[in-house]
């Protein structure tokens, strides 16, 4: 044999991906009454009555605000269950998701 080739020798690079992770975003409207919004914040989100009215007043006077942020399909869930949670009511409460930076 001519030539021998050899192969290099490379260190096998452990690849360990970070799941993308998605906001929760609640949107402002008209009709929800606050202390639904705060309600569905506490029931859905576990948070305390003092950060779900802050989230709800943020999203009353931006027009947005982030909830929380997970793993794609918490995200949906959470997001879907908390829509439908306001549509039960008659409500016009939307939460959406959107990708992290
Ligand atoms: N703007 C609503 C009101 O004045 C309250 C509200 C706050 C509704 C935040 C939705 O995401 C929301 N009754």
């Amino acid at each position: 044999m001519p030539d021998t080739v050899i192969k290099p020798q490379t260190k096998a690079k452990p690849k360990v991906e970070r799941p993308k992770l998605y906001k929760v975003i609640l949107v402002n409207d008209d009709y929800t009454p606050r202390e639904f919004v705060v309600r569905v914040l506490k029931a859905e989100f576990r948070m305390g009555e003092e950060q779900a009215a802050k989230v709800m007043l943020t999203a009353h006077q931006r027009g947005v605000c982030v909830v929380a942020v997970f793993t794609r399909d918490i995200a949906e869930t959470k997001a879907t269950r908390a829509t439908d949670a306001g549509r039960a009511k008659g409500y016009p409460l939307l939460f959406t998701i959107e990708p992290e930076e």
